[in-house]
């Protein structure tokens, strides 16, 4: 148990409040719109590395309860496009030093990755995969079905299954993270070095005057700012059009589950595209599972009984020995997609107005490298290199950046 619990306990002191609140002032250097992991940690690398530290982050909740508390807090960085791969590559070094760089465990254990391939087309596009990732530095290689079996013991890699398991893309350094710790992390450390931090302040608007953002309009009074960071997820679309900037961007609901506690037997993670099933087992011994996208375009963020007889099916063509399991609940998250299934950040045409949106079913696991390069175009006011394939006008340009290939969720 570290020093600092064991002395907290005897002092009989309460533990010291991780992040504090503050009134809202009349106007801030940057204001961040969206609590959840990628504003915080944008908050927190304008201050850590740029030295911004007259920063409001806005939470119309309370901090992480959007996409940062809503997902199945897998980490990777196997990505299809060269882009892709670079990107998510840095998030994976950061959240590697994370635990030491805050002083506080997030848990990060990465404990490999595999995404099973059950057709010859889905082994062809796993080496394209390998292949790109190897070009980048990445550890990922093609297994075949033994290998997966010494990895992954309990699944069912015999030549009965409807969906016999051809190979996989390994990916070791993929792993699972305590999502809360991150955002907790990045609110602490933010906090620490002058970020107020808002919660229960919703965006109502947000004033232009000569074609430059001069203010936000919330629900506690309005805030000058010549700086707005759009962070938000389900929401983005809606603070975009408060001025007119238009996304090319769809909402669908993603929705998960976890079972009751089972002993430690899955200590890898496993993905299955063709079956829309992902799933890892958490240090409580549940098992985090998810699927599909629902198949239409809604805000809503309640579990269906369908969504979980659909992946229970399809759980038990792997694990057939999980029969008897039981789901204990259920939820979703709103993910904002986009025609390429890779995010937007960066500037918009109107400015003052910069965006991090977009992140379909990637979001969580990007966002210290998105916070962090994101932190360094608003403090230079030019384009990281790592963000410049991201850009809105990509769009206009036809420079897309294809990731639909390297989901775990079927779409
Ligand atoms: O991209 O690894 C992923 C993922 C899993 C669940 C949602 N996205």
């Amino acid at each position: 148990m570290p020093i600092k619990l064991i002395k907290q306990a005897l002092n009989g002191r309460p533990p010291p409040r991780m992040w504090r609140q503050h009134d809202i002032k009349g106007s801030y250097d940057v204001v961040i719109i969206g609590g959840g992991a990628h504003g915080l940690a944008c908050a927190y690398y304008l201050a850590k590395n740029h030295g911004i530290t007259n920063t409001a982050v806005l939470e119309k909740r309370y901090i992480g309860s959007g996409g940062s508390g809503r997902n199945t807090t897998i980490i990777r960085s196997n990505y299809l496009t060269p882009e892709g791969v670079r990107f998510y590559d840095e998030s994976v070094k950061l959240y590697e030093q994370m635990s030491a760089e805050f002083d506080f465990n997030v848990m990060f254990s990465q404990r490999g990755h595999l995404t099973l391939a059950h057709t010859d087309a889905a082994v062809r596009t796993m080496r394209r995969r390998a292949e790109v990732n190897q070009l980048q530095g990445v550890d990922s290689r093609v297994i075949g079905p033994q290998e997966i079996k010494t990895l992954c013991p309990p699944l069912d890699v015999s030549s009965h299954p409807r969906y016999p398991v051809l190979g996989a893309l390994y990916h070791p350094p993929g792993g699972i993270i305590r999502h809360d710790a991150v955002v907790w992390g990045y609110a602490t450390h933010a906090d620490r070095r002058g970020v107020h931090i808002h919660q229960l302040t919703e965006v109502t608007g947000i004033q232009v005057e000569n074609g430059r953002v001069t203010g936000v309009e919330t629900n506690r009074g309005l805030i000058k700012t010549g700086m707005v960071l759009n962070a938000t997820a389900g929401w983005c679309t809606t603070i975009a059009d408060m001025v007119g900037v238009k996304l090319p961007i769809t909402t669908f609901p993603l929705q998960a589950c976890v079972t009751e506690p089972l002993k430690p037997f899955l200590d890898v993670i496993i993905v299955s595209g063709s079956l829309h099933v992902y799933v890892s087992q958490s240090d409580r011994g549940e098992l985090v599972m998810g699927a599909a996208v629902d198949p239409f375009a809604s805000y809503d963020m309640r579990g269906s009984l369908s969504f979980v007889e659909g992946l229970a099916g399809h759980m038990l063509e792997l694990f057939p020995s999980l029969a008897h399991v039981r789901v204990l609940r259920q939820w979703a998250g709103l993910c904002d997609m986009t025609p390429d299934y890779s995010p937007v950040m960066g500037f918009t045409p109107l400015t003052g107005f910069v965006v991090d949106v977009g992140w379909g079913t990637y979001g969580f696991k990007a966002a210290p490298v998105s916070g962090k390069r994101m932190a360094e175009l608003i403090a230079t006011n030019e384009t990281p290199e790592l963000l410049r394939p991201f850009r809105l006008s990509r769009f206009y340009e036809n420079d897309l950046v294809g990731e639909k290939g390297a989901a775990s969720v079927g779409h």
